[in-house]
C-alpha cells in the first residue's frame, strides 16, 4: 500500500445544494423560496428558460442517487435542506411531508454507510420570509434558529455534522450587491446589512444547537487567496481589501469576534457601527470550518472596481469554462493560513471542483473528462501538502456529484463528477468519477 498522509478517518465525499439538483420545488405543500422567483423572472436571470423544476429531479430519483454514491465508494455526502419544504412560510406550521424528504435521504445514506454532511440554507430563502424583507430583516436570525431547531430535534439523532450556511459572501455579494443572483438587489447600503444578518443567523442556530444538538456545526466559507499584481503599496493595499471583503468578512466575526477594518473603508457611509452584543451573538464557537475553494486571484489595484477598488489581473493558466484560473498551490496556501490566523480549528474542503466542456461536447468529451481529473488529483494533493504542515483537515467533497443547475448561469456549467442528461435523466459517471473513486479506494495514497 503507497503511504498516505491522509488521516484513516478522512471523510472522502461530494457535494451537491437542493435547488440545483432536487426539482419539484412545490411538490408536497413545499413553499417557493427566492430562487423560485428568480429563475422564472426573464429581467433577473441570466440563463433564461433555465430553472430548478425539473434540474436532476433528485427529489424522484433520490434512492438510485444514494445507490450510485454507494457504488462510486463515496464515504460522506453534503447535501442542503430546501427550507421551504420544511416550513412553507418560513416560520411556523411544518410540513410534513417535505421533512419527510430530508429523513428518508438520511436513512438511505445511513442504511449505505455514507455519512450525512446537512447544510440548512444554501441560498433557498423561503419566499414568504423574502416579503418580510429576507436577510434586511433583523428578525431573520431568530427565523433561521427556528427553521435549524425544528431539523436539529428530528435528525440530530441521525446527522452528526451541520453546516449552518453556505457561503455568505455569495449570498450578498451576487443577491444584494450585484444582483446576479437571488433576490437580485443591487444596494450598497442593503449589503453590510443582510452579511450581518446571516452571520447573526449563524450565530443564533449554532446557539439553538447548543441546546437541540449533540454532534458538530460549523459554517461553511468560499475563500479565494488574493495575491498581489506587484509590490507596489496600492497594489498590496488592493490585495488587503479584495482579502478583508471576501474571505475575512466572515470568518473574523464569526471566529474573532470582530470585522476586518478595511470593511469601514470599503463600504464607505454604507457601513453601520455594529454592538458589541451583535458581535458577541455572531462569536459562537463551532466545531469546525467548512472551506470551499475554487481559484484564486491575482490583483491589483483599480480605483474605478466599485466598490472593493481592486480588480484581478488575468494568468496565463489553465482556465475553467467559467474563467476561473486553475492554481491548486494556492489551496495550500490557504490552509496554512487559515490555521496560522484562526487557530487549530479542523476544516472540510466542503467543495472544490470545475466546470470543464459545454454542451455542444457534452457527449463523449462531457464523459471522458481528463481535465477534471487533473483538477481533483492537484487539489488533494495541495490538501495533503496543507496536511503535512500540520493543518487538521478532515475531509474533502467534490463539487458536484451531478450535474445540476449552476444558478444563473444555468445548466451550460457543467460541475459533475456524473454525467445528467437533461432528457433523458440518465446519470453516468465520468473518468473524473472513477478516478476519485480510486482516490477513495486508496485513501489518497495513489496521487502520484
Ligand atoms: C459555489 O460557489 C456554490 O456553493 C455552489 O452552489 C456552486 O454551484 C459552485 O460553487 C460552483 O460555482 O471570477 O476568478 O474571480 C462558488 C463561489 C465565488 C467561486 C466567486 C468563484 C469567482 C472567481 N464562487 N468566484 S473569479
Amino acid at each position: 500500500m503507497t503511504q498516505t498522509i491522509f488521516p484513516d478517518d478522512f471523510l472522502w465525499g461530494a457535494a451537491t445544494a437542493a435547488y440545483q439538483i432536487e426539482g419539484s420545488p412545490l411538490a408536497d405543500g413545499a413553499g417557493a423560496s427566492i430562487w423560485q422567483r428568480f429563475s422564472h423572472d426573464p429581467r433577473l436571470m441570466a440563463a433564461k428558460g433555465d430553472t430548478g423544476d425539473v434540474a436532476c429531479d433528485h427529489y424522484n430519483r433520490m434512492p438510485a442517487d444514494v445507490a450510485l454514491m454507494k457504488e462510486l465508494g463515496l464515504k460522506a455526502y453534503r447535501f442542503s435542506v430546501n427550507w421551504g419544504r420544511v416550513l412553507p412560510e418560513g416560520i411556523g406550521r411544518v410540513n410534513e411531508p417535505g421533512l419527510d424528504f430530508y429523513e428518508r435521504l438520511v436513512d438511505e445514506l445511513l442504511k449505505h454507510d455514507i455519512e450525512p454532511l446537512l447544510t440548512l440554507h444554501h441560498w433557498d430563502l423561503p419566499a414568504a420570509l423574502d416579503d418580510k424583507g429576507g436577510w434586511l430583516n433583523r428578525d431573520s436570525a431568530d427565523w433561521f434558529a427556528e427553521y435549524g431547531s425544528v431539523m436539529y430535534r428530528r435528525l440530530d439523532g441521525q446527522v452528526k455534522k451541520w453546516v449552518t450556511l453556505n457561503e455568505p459572501w455569495v449570498i450578498t455579494d451576487g443577491g444584494y450587491l450585484h444582483g446576479a443572483l437571488a433576490p437580485g438587489h443591487r444596494n450598497l447600503f442593503e449589503t453590510p446589512i443582510a452579511s450581518h444578518n446571516l452571520m447573526r443567523a449563524h450565530g443564533a442556530a449554532v446557539r439553538a444547537y447548543r441546546s437541540e444538538g449533540a454532534h458538530e456545526i460549523g459554517l461553511v466559507v468560499n475563500i479565494e487567496p488574493k495575491y498581489p499584481a506587484s509590490d507596489s503599496p496600492d497594489d498590496v493595499a488592493a490585495t488587503a481589501r479584495a482579502h478583508a471583503y471576501m474571505n475575512r468578512q466572515y470568518l473574523d466575526p464569526a471566529l474573532k469576534g470582530a470585522y476586518p477594518e478595511e470593511l469601514a473603508e470599503i463600504f464607505g457611509e454604507a457601513w453601520p457601527k455594529w454592538s458589541a452584543e451583535d458581535l458577541q451573538d455572531i462569536c459562537q464557537p463551532v466545531d469546525f470550518i467548512g472551506i470551499n475553494y475554487y481559484t484564486r486571484n491575482v490583483v491589483k489595484a483599480d480605483p474605478h472596481q466599485w466598490p472593493v477598488g481592486a480588480s484581478p489581473v488575468r494568468q496565463v493558466a489553465t482556465h475553467t469554462t467559467t474563467d476561473w484560473e486553475v492554481y491548486p498551490p494556492a489551496l495550500t496556501d490557504m490552509l496554512v493560513w487559515f490555521r496560522d490566523t484562526y487557530g487549530d480549528i479542523p476544516v472540510y474542503i466542503t467543495e472544490n471542483g470545475a466546470a470543464f466542456y459545454d454542451p455542444p461536447k457534452a457527449g463523449p468529451d462531457g464523459i471522458d473528462d481528463p481535465l477534471r481529473c487533473d483538477y481533483l488529483r492537484t487539489h488533494i494533493s495541495a490538501i495533503g501538502d496543507a496536511i503535512r504542515q500540520g493543518v487538521d483537515v478532515r475531509g474533502y467533497m467534490a463539487w458536484s456529484l451531478l450535474d445540476n443547475l449552476e444558478w444563473s448561469l444555468g445548466f451550460s456549467k457543467r460541475f459533475g463528477i456524473v454525467h445528467v442528461d437533461y432528457e433523458t435523466q440518465a446519470r453516468t459517471p465520468k473518468r473524473s468519477a472513477r478516478f476519485y473513486s480510486g482516490v477513495i479506494a486508496a485513501n489518497g495514497g495513489n496521487l502520484g
